[in-house]
């Protein structure tokens, strides 16, 4: 640590133990991004592009110091110098580039290309304001910017720009780099593409700007509000710049290693992150074009470079946009798109394949299909629905272009890094060895009757709670029993993940116990959930959830059997503090809807057991798990697409035929709720769950009520859950991202 320790000298002429911690972490930052350095990139003929609107990376200091092998010696100097590494950690900003589940896997992706050493890099955007940060004022959802970027961050200015044409006016880009570590490995590049003027300080009154004035507000926000035409078109112009400047880059780069374009394909393969990305199809050809390639023989190479990963069956969130507003924003695109669209028709007629359809409408993700090599779901069943009904139409022309990659999570992050009492522990029983073949965990199985074993296993988990009670109290103001059961429900605000369902859940505890009925020990319900500004009824979810916690807080009767908590602000920091401390793993979506999950893993893998519907990766873990280690409820896949295609779900029959049902439902809009709620935002809510329900809370509930009671039953024998969760950190190998990254260069990159 002594260049450490010259470094802090230098920076700041004092010793570290008279820094402040952010002078310390400003030197950490220095001192990582020097080794990184150091030790080099991974390079190759041909690389993989991996192209994402998200990469929700996390806080970097921690995990670069793990992947570069030195966390313990840093933590260990800075301890000697009356430092802790976890204050020093708190004055790192959270980088605020992603939403959800598809650009935490893309950071984990990261992560494992490097650790796995193939040359590859992550290609998207700076934005500067992020998503939105989380402020909760009136049991209500607000939205204020997110900056994340300071004068010291990990990103670093390349000399990388490119000319980026919109109709009347180009922009110019410049390209920042931030180092992504392998584990014991070299790194990899995260790049990111900005405009040079972007002016923060046209936000207003939360995260209001004007949307129509690109030449600097283009990368300030990720998923700007589309519920008008100006939101939508400034995606459009978002995800042109991320594709012009990735093509041009990766057009440059083959270049430079000698490709003469028409060999692109050994130089390159890109995967399309579900369809922002996807106008780099049509924009290589473009390109292309300019080089000197015709037409034809562009379509042609291209459709061996892009493969398309699919990440939602959710009809809003597929990719349709007007072809006027491609018009009116990049029209060298539209002869392209068309011709390629008229390619498509000359073969196949069917409206339901056409890129352009009759209302003309440019589908995005059949762009992906017909003109990329490969397309694949990210959990088995998600895969097989895409094959048997969304894309139906797609896989019977083209049924070798479709295969499954079942999602992973790094467990340099998920495991090595936030729980690293339990890191130790296993190590402790069967060596280091699943740090890099993470199947090596199955020979935790060998415990399953170990006493000793299961009686440290309960005890680290409760040392977790104990970490997370101080991160809940500061987060809400609400104090929280580490001797209650932490039933934890984390991930974005949709109505198909049913938040409602476990708020229906917890309303029949409360009653319950309002009628003496107490449960055998306290319960702890947790939540953290970021809402889209302009997604109303999710937003009077969380009220819901927000006015429940108020309620049950101020209840004597019942505050001290169960606590509601929801964290502010849900970010992967915060998932870092809650996962190591779950017993309950809420994976309740509506079976078919969820295409996989991947906090469901994350959960595993910390030793939690899973409440959940037949959904998503769900599926696999039970198989791996087997019925005795997880709880599953509601009605399957099958069953849920049938209803859709008969229409006979009715929420309201099921309302009026169940005095129970009934009782919780009402008690939505009921007096001690209208008092501490808003009025319009739950009726808003009741109404919707009374004449719509569009993903059938109503119909998966009793279920859910009876399976989740015994789930709370069986926690009681403490060392029959104990085992369940052995089982389950044991089983979690398989769900490790090296073995995703493994399949996908094997099937699809084909890199060395
Ligand atoms: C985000 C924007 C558009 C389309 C999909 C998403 C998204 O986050 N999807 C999620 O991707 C995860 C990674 O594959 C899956 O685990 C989630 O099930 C899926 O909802």
């Amino acid at each position: 640590m002594k260049a450490l320790e010259t470094m802090i000298q230098n920076m700041f002429h004092k010793d570290c133990a008279a820094c402040t911690d952010q002078e310390v972490y400003e030197a950490l930052l220095t001192y990582t991004k020097e080794q990184l350095a150091a030790k080099g990139y991974h390079d190759g003929k041909k690389k993989i592009y991996y192209i994402s609107a998200e990469f929700l990376i996390g806080k970097l200091l921690s995990n670069n110091l793990i992947n570069l092998g030195i966390y313990d010696e840093v933590a260990e100097f800075l301890k000697k110098n009356g430092k802790s590494l976890a204050e020093i950690e708190s004055v790192e900003p959270e980088p605020s580039l992603g939403n959800g589940g598809l650009g935490r896997l893309a950071a984990c992706f990261l992560d494992s290309i490097a650790t796995l050493g193939l040359p590859g890099e992550g290609i998207g955007l700076n934005y500067h304001l992020g998503l939105f940060k989380q402020v909760f004022e009136d049991n209500l959802q607000h939205e204020v910017p997110n900056p994340w970027i300071t004068p010291d961050s990990w990103l670093t200015a390349t000399d990388v720009t490119y000319m980026v044409p919109f109709r009347g006016f180009s922009l110019k880009s410049t390209m920042y780099s931030i180092d992504v570590a392998g584990y014991e490995n070299k790194a990899i590049h995260l790049n990111l593409f900005d405009i040079d003027l972007a002016d923060e300080s046209m936000v207003h009154d939360g995260i209001t700007f004007n949307k129509k004035d690109i030449l600097h507000n283009l990368t300030l926000f990720l998923y700007p509000d589309d519920s008008d035409e100006d939101g939508r078109k400034l995606r459009v112009y978002q995800q042109y710049f991320m594709v012009s400047n990735a093509a041009q880059l990766i057009l440059d780069e083959a270049v430079s290693k000698g490709s003469n374009l028409h060999d692109l394909a050994d130089y390159a393969v890109v995967q399309i992150n579900d369809t922002h990305p996807s106008m780099i199809i049509p924009e290589f050809i473009r390109l292309l074009g300019e080089r000197g390639i015709d037409f034809d023989e562009a379509a042609e190479i291209v459709s061996h470079v892009c493969a398309y990963t699919n990440h939602t069956i959710l009809a809003e969130a597929l990719e349709k946009w007007p072809i006027h507003y491609l018009e009116d924003i990049v029209p060298q695109l539209v002869p392209i798109i068309r011709k390629l669209d008229e390619k498509v028709k000359a073969k196949y007629p069917a409206e339901n394949l056409a890129i352009i359809d009759s209302n003309n409408l440019v589908h995005m993700a059949h762009m992906d299909i017909h003109y990329g090599f490969s397309i694949n779901g990210v959990a088995a069943l998600h895969t097989e629905i895409l094959k048997n009904s969304e894309l139906h139409q797609f896989y019977e022309i083209y049924p070798e272009k479709f295969n499954n990659k079942t999602n992973g999570i790094t467990f340099r992050r998920w495991l090595m890094y936030c729980n690293q009492p339990l890191t130790k522990f296993i190590s402790s029983l069967i060596g280091e060895g699943y740090k890099k073949d993470a199947d090596e965990l199955k020979k935790l199985l060998a415990y399953k009757d170990d006493q000793k074993v299961l009686d440290q296993l309960l005890e680290i988990k409760t040392n977790a709670k104990k970490i997370c009670k101080d991160f809940v109290l500061e987060n809400t103001g609400i104090e929280i029993d580490e001797n209650s059961v932490f039933d934890i429900q984390i991930k974005r605000l949709h109505e198909y993940k049913r938040q409602q369902l476990n708020a229906l859940y917890i309303i029949y505890k409360y009653l319950e116990i309002k009628d003496g009925k107490k449960p055998e020990r306290p319960i702890t319900f947790i939540f953290g959930a970021k809402a889209a500004p302009a997604y109303y009824i999710a937003k009077d979810i969380i009220h819901l959830l927000l006015t429940l916690e108020t309620l049950i807080q101020n209840d004597p009767d019942v505050a001290p059997y169960m606590k509601l908590v929801m964290v502010e602000n849900y970010n992967v920091s915060a998932a870092e503090k809650l996962i190591p401390a779950c017993d309950i793993s809420e994976q309740i979506s509506l079976a078919s809807k969820e295409a996989s999950g991947t906090g469901n893993m994350k959960f595993m893998l910390n030793g939690a057991i899973t409440l959940g519907t037949m959904d998503g990766a769900n599926v696999e873990i039970s198989d791996l798990v087997g019925k005795d280690n997880i709880y599953i409820f509601g009605e399957s896949s099958d069953e849920i697409i049938k209803h859709y295609e008969k229409m006979d779900y009715n929420s309201r029959a099921i309302y009026e035929g169940d005095a129970d049902i009934k009782k919780y439902v009402d008690f939505i809009v009921s007096e001690p709720m209208l008092k501490l709620g808003k009025e319009e935002h739950l009726r808003n809510f009741y109404n919707e769950l009374l004449n719509k329900d569009w993903f059938m809370t109503l119909l998966d509930l009793k279920d859910y009520i009876k399976v989740k009671d015994q789930v709370f039953a069986d926690y009681e024998d403490r060392n029959s859950w104990a085992k369940k969760m052995l089982v389950n950190i044991g089983e979690a190998g398989f769900f490790s991202s090296d073995r995703t990254i493994e399949q996908y260069n094997k099937d699809i990159w084909h890199l060395n």
